[in-house]
């Protein structure tokens, strides 16, 4: 187990990462919000923006861990991976994620 050992890490100055991933299967709102609500339960997160054209998430978060950001949405049903930058390669289409309430 990994203790963690910040109490507030923004008053200690300690800057935030950003985890940028690609993420498939966003294609409603409420895959956004389905898959906001579900990453922002993890340690340390403190933001995550969707960009739902491009399938992109961007997390904000204490650490710079990413597999448990990556297993939780694929949990989900939203294939996800670290987003090496360049090119969008996230797939559009197809029907949503399996945590989307829209159906
Ligand atoms: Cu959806």
């Amino acid at each position: 187990m990994v203790s963690l050992a910040f109490i507030n890490p923004i008053d200690k100055g300690i800057e935030m990462g950003e985890i940028n991933l690609s993420v498939s299967g966003m294609t409603c709102g409420s895959c956004v919000k389905h898959v906001t609500n579900a990453l922002q339960r993890l340690d340390g997160v403190q933001d995550v923006a969707v960009d739902l054209a491009a399938g992109k998430v961007k997390v904000t978060r204490a650490t710079d861990k990413s597999d448990d950001l990556i297993a939780t949405l694929i949990e989900d049903g939203y294939p996800a991976e670290l987003d090496a930058g360049g090119t969008p390669k996230a797939k559009q289409g197809g029907g949503c994620g399996r945590g989307c309430s829209c159906s």
